[in-house]
């Protein structure tokens, strides 16, 4: 007992450490940059044996003595008796931004490294900053520019950026992206998931062009709970960091100005008069300029608060439902990760269908293009980062990858009104080594925002015909949040409604998941597994038992579309597809979806 608590306090110790080093330093809004995208069609070379990163002797080029060696030098024949054994100029081309798996038969189930390049042109000034951006690369990333190693880095949903002001030629550049999908127990996710493992350089890579000293990031958010103070900072990067700033905002004629401290930091406050608040009912959008003497930044933002009062979420002070729905990002039509936007509204309109206000965007995070989407859309946003199942606790650098993806998501997306909660993780196993990581996790998101909500999708276990919700995480979240699966699992349909929640927590009742899987097209009576009728049944009982839930005040069930996991084996039901959508592969509408429609239209005129 001794020796756990003190192992306990030891890694609590680390954890609290490791809290210290995180990099903040990504830049705010990259597409309201200056900026050249380098989207398009890469060479790529598929290397499972990573001959292109090791010698023989299996040492990495890149820490050899010359540091030569590897792709990334991506050198070309000069002479007829010269060997080398790659050549990305007659390399066949892949879509950047996509996953590989999406691109041909033989990536499907691919796990490894590809290595990408891409030659484009440069003209730098030598008065201005140059950033090379990469908003998800799946999972490590080793970039090269002009045959130098930038850095590396480690999470596949999250964006990272490298400073390459002096390091651009004039003319022809190269870069070269060795893209590494290999699961991995100690990473952030860890092995094992329910989802595909898409590799590759999924979302946008845009080189920025910045002023020396730019606004590096910003937040303009009203205060935590006050509908009558917006609260912010500007923070300059580069060597004038002495400057005045503004903030304006055209139509409410707000023009604040503040003077950066010694660190190019300036907090302000706003006191607001009159305002549209954002909701899901009307996404009201302002126009925001940030300036400051060598730069200026322009955003569209909404305004918002959020906060829980006894069993109510109160959206700017008025008790709201969350009409949810979970969403993978995938587009089940590729079928692979969502490319353009056109991809995301496709899926955030199926969300709008179903008469939702809100979505989980599950189980990590998602472009950031998705959540300006649900911005402008008005659905409120479930925000989580993939520590999920069975994480390894104990590892303090896996701790701190999970900390730097949430780090990282929150400072993406701190000013979108979409974004209400702030989820640490899903289904975590109980344990003390988990139960310190998760208590950190959600004590240093809130040091990083506190005008948002902090929540994890619990577990539930049973006892009789009574669900029992008492994960001790609880007591340091907002919401109770958990998942479970009744009727599919465990249980049968027409049985849940003798079930009854025995909940540890006087807190809003927000279901994160339940479902069950259905083929579509598939009919048959309400006890045969995979048919419609079963799934449409098991989200008729499922509303019964919920129903009796008094602090219910929303739900995100799983799941908006059927989606690919290599877990779902069954040959003729799954081959290879979860299918708990409520809309089919081909976005078919199953029989749930009416019932779950049919429950928000009612719930919309209860919260009116
Ligand atoms: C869960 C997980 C989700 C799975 C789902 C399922 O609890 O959170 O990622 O896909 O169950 O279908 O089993």
């Amino acid at each position: 007992m001794i020796k756990s608590t003190l192992s306990a306090f030891l890694l609590l110790l680390l954890l609290t450490q490791v809290a210290v080093a995180q990099r903040l330093d990504l830049i705010q809004n990259i597409k309201g940059r200056q900026f050249v995208s380098l989207n398009g069609q890469w060479n790529y070379i598929m290397d499972p044996y990573e001959m292109g990163y090791y010698d023989y002797r299996h040492l990495p080029f890149d820490q050899s003595a010359t540091g030569k060696g590897g792709f990334y030098d991506d050198r070309e024949q000069k002479n007829k008796s010269e060997l080398i054994e790659y050549n990305f100029e007659y390399a066949p081309q892949l879509i950047v931004p996509a996953d590989w798996n999406s691109q041909g038969d033989i990536f499907k189930f691919y796990e490894g490294t590809i290595w990408y390049r891409k030659k484009f042109s440069a003209q730098p000034k030598a008065d201005k900053k140059y950033l090379l951006y990469f908003a998800a690369v799946n999972y490590e990333a080793h970039v090269y520019l002009n045959g130098k190693k930038l850095g590396v880095h480690k999470g596949g949903f999250t964006p990272f950026q490298f400073d390459v002001t002096g390091k651009l030629k004039e003319g022809d550049n190269v870069v070269v992206v060795k893209a590494d999908n290999t699961r991995k127990q100690d990473e952030v996710p860890t092995v094992n998931t329910d989802w595909w493992n898409y590799g590759g350089i999924t979302r946008d890579v845009l080189l920025a062009e910045l002023p020396q000293t730019h606004i590096n990031d910003y937040k303009v958010q009203l205060a935590k709970n006050n509908l009558k103070q917006i609260e912010g900072y500007v923070q300059l990067s580069g060597k004038e960091k002495a400057q005045t700033i503004t903030v304006s905002i055209p139509e409410l004629k707000i023009k604040t100005t503040a003077k950066t401290d010694t660190s190019g930091k300036a907090s302000f406050t706003i006191p607001v008069k009159k305002m549209t608040y954002w909701s899901p009912e009307n996404p009201k959008l302002y126009d925001v300029v940030v300036s400051s003497g060598t730069d200026e930044v322009k955003d569209r933002i909404g305004f918002r608060t959020i906060e829980v009062k006894g069993v109510d979420v109160l959206l700017n002070g008025k008790s709201v439902f969350f009409r949810g729905i979970s969403i993978h990002d995938e587009n089940p039509l590729l079928p692979g990760r969502l490319r353009n936007q056109g991809d995301m509204r496709m899926m955030l309109q199926w969300a709008k269908e179903l008469n939702c206000n809100y979505v989980r965007l599950a189980h990590y995070t998602h472009n950031e293009d998705m959540v300006r989407l649900a911005d402008e859309m008005g659905l409120m946003v479930w925000a989580e980062v993939p520590v999920y199942w069975t994480i390894s606790w104990e590892n303090p650098e896996t701790f701190k990858n999970a900390q730097q993806q949430m780090t990282d998501m929150v400072v993406r997306d701190k000013n979108r009104a979409s974004v209400v909660v702030w989820s640490i993780g899903n289904e975590t196993p109980l344990s003390e080594p988990r139960h310190a990581f998760m208590g950190n996790m959600a004590a240093y998101t809130r040091s990083l925002d506190n005008t948002r909500l902090v929540a994890a999708a619990l577990e539930v276990h049973r006892n009789g015909f009574d669900v029992i919700v008492d994960d001790p995480l609880g007591e340091k979240l907002d919401l109770v949040s958990f998942n479970q699966y009744g009727g599919w699992y465990w249980g049968v349909p027409k049985e849940l409604p003798k079930y009854t929640f025995k909940i540890k927590y006087n807190k809003p009742v927000v279901i994160t998941e339940f479902g069950g899987e259905a083929v579509a097209g598939y009919h048959a009576d309400e006890e045969t597994r995979w048919s419609e009728e079963y799934q449409e049944a098991m989200y008729k009982y499922q509303l019964q038992m919920l129903g009796k839930v008094s602090a219910l005040r929303g739900m995100t069930p799983w799941i908006l579309v059927d989606f690919r996991s290599p877990r779902r084996q069954h040959p003729v039901y799954q081959d290879f597809w979860n299918r708990k959508g409520v809309y089919s592969d081909t976005g078919e509408k199953k029989k749930a979806f009416y019932v779950l429609k049919n429950f928000y239209d009612q719930m919309q005129q209860k919260y009116k």
